[in-house]
C-alpha cells in the first residue's frame, strides 16, 4: 500500500484529494497545523479513514519529523495562503507560507525522502498580466499579487529541485476550480451562497468588486485527479490543468441568480473594498499537454459547476431549517 502525505487537507482541495486517494486503496496521512478551532468539516467523509499528523509549512523541523515517521512515497503540497486579495493586507506571511514554505518542504524531501514524488500546487495567478491567450506551460510568468510572486518563487523551486537533484518534483500550474466546499471568501463560492441566502430571506443584497474580470474555471473534484496523474508518469514535468474556457465574474452571475429564477442586477451592489491593488482580467489556459500526456479530461462544464455550487448552498439551508426544527419538536418526535 503507497503512502500518500497531503499538506493543506482541510481545504478544499486538499479534502477532495484525501477522498481520491484513499478511494485508490492509498494510506493517507494528513497534516494540519494546530488550530483553536477545529477546521475539519471538509474531512467528513474520510477523517476516520486518515491519520492526522500536526505541522507547520513555517516550522522546518515539524516537517522532517512527519518525513521520517511516516516515509511517504507521494507528497502533495496544497499548504498555502490562498487567498490573493488577503496577500495584499499580509504580503510577508503569505511569502512565508506559500513561498519559503515549499523550499522547506522541498529541502525536508530532499535529506529525509529524496526518492518519494512531489506535487506542488502552483496557479493560473503566475501568469498574472498574460503575455499571451491562452496560457499553456512556456507562457511567461508576470504575477500581480504577493500570492502569485509567491507562487512563482514556489513553482521555480520545484522545478530548481527536479534540475539539481534529479528529485521527482513535477509542478501543477492549476487554474481557477471550485466546488461547494470552496472558501466563502472567494468570489464564486460568495456568489453562490448569497443567491441562497437571498431565496432564504437571510440578505438582500451582495457586495462584489470587479465584474469584468475573466476567469477559467474548473470543478476541484475534476482537478485533483490531475495532481495524482501527474505522479505516476515515468518522467516529472510540469503540466497546465483548466477547461479551455472563460467566463467573467458576470457571466457567473447571471447563471447564478438564473437557476433560482433572479437576475441579478437587482440584488449585486459593486463595492470598492473587494477591488485589488493590481487585477488579473484574464485567464485562460491550454490544457492540451495534461490531455494528450495524463489523459486528464474535465468532467464538469461552467454552467453543471455554477448550478452545483447553488444548489448545494441551497441545500446546506435546507437542511440546517430541518434540523433546527427538528431540534424544537418533543423527543420522540425529533428522533424518528
Ligand atoms: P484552501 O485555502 O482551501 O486551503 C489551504 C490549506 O492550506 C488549508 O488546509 C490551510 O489550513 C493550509 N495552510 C495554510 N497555512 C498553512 C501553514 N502555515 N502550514 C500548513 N498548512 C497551512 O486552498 P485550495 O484547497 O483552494 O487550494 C489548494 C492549493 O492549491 C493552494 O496551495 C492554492 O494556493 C493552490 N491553488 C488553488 C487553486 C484553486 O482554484 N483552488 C488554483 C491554483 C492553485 P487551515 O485550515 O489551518 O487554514
Ligand atoms: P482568484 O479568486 O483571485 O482568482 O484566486 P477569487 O475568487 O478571490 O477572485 C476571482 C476574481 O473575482 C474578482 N472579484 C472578487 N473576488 C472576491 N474574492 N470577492 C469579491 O467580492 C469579488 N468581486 C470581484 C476578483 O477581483 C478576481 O478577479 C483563486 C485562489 O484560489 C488562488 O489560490 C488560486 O491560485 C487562483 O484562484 C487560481
Amino acid at each position: 500500500m503507497k503512502t500518500a502525505l497531503i499538506t493543506g487537507v482541510t481545504g478544499q482541495d486538499g479534502s477532495y484529494l484525501a477522498e481520491h486517494l484513499l478511494d485508490l486503496g492509498y494510506k493517507v496521512v494528513a497534516m494540519m497545523r494546530r488550530s483553536a478551532t477545529p477546521s475539519t468539516e471538509r474531512l467528513s467523509n474520510c477523517l476516520d479513514r486518515i491519520e492526522i499528523v500536526n505541522g507547520d509549512l513555517i516550522d522546518q523541523s515539524s516537517l522532517m519529523r512527519i518525513l521520517a515517521e511516516h516515509k511517504p512515497d507521494e507528497i502533495y503540497n496544497l499548504a498555502a495562503q490562498s487567498f490573493v486579495h488577503s496577500s495584499f493586507h499580509e504580503p510577508i506571511h503569505t511569502g512565508e507560507v506559500t513561498g519559503l514554505g515549499v523550499i522547506r518542504l522541498l529541502e525536508a524531501v530532499r535529506l529525509v525522502v529524496p526518492e518519494a514524488r512531489f506535487y506542488q500546487a502552483s496557479s493560473s495567478e503566475m501568469f498574472g498580466k498574460v503575455h499571451e491567450v491562452p496560457q499553456k506551460e512556456d507562457t511567461p510568468f508576470h504575477p500581480r499579487s504577493p500570492y502569485g510572486v509567491a507562487k512563482v518563487y514556489g513553482h521555480w523551486a520545484t522545478v530548481n529541485y527536479r534540475e539539481s537533484y534529479d528529485m521527482y518534483a513535477c509542478s501543477g500550474i492549476l487554474f481557477n476550480h471550485e466546488s461547494p466546499r470552496r472558501g466563502l471568501e472567494f468570489v464564486t463560492r460568495k456568489i453562490s451562497d448569497a443567491v441562497a441566502g437571498i431565496v432564504f430571506g437571510e440578505q438582500d443584497k451582495l457586495a462584489l468588486g470587479n465584474l469584468d474580470a475573466k476567469r477559467d474555471w474548473g470543478f476541484a473534484g475534476d482537478y485533483i485527479k490531475a495532481m495524482h496523474l501527474m505522479l505516476q508518469q515515468d518522467e516529472a514535468k510540469d503540466y497546465v490543468v483548466a477547461t479551455n474556457e472563460t467566463h467573467s465574474i458576470r457571466e457567473f452571475c447571471t447563471i447564478a441568480f438564473e437557476r433560482v429564477g433572479l437576475e441579478y442586477e437587482d440584488f449585486v451592489v459593486i463595492d470598492p473594498r473587494f477591488y485589488r491593488p493590481a487585477e488579473v482580467e484574464l485567464l485562460l489556459g491550454d490544457a492540451t499537454k495534461a490531455r494528450e500526456e495524463l489523459g486528464w479530461e474535465p468532467e464538469v462544464d461552467f454552467r453543471g459547476l455554477v448550478e452545483m455550487m447553488v444548489d448545494s448552498d441551497l441545500q446546506r439551508r435546507l437542511d440546517r431549517r430541518l434540523t433546527v426544527q427538528k431540534g424544537s419538536l418533543p423527543g420522540a418526535m425529533a428522533a424518528s
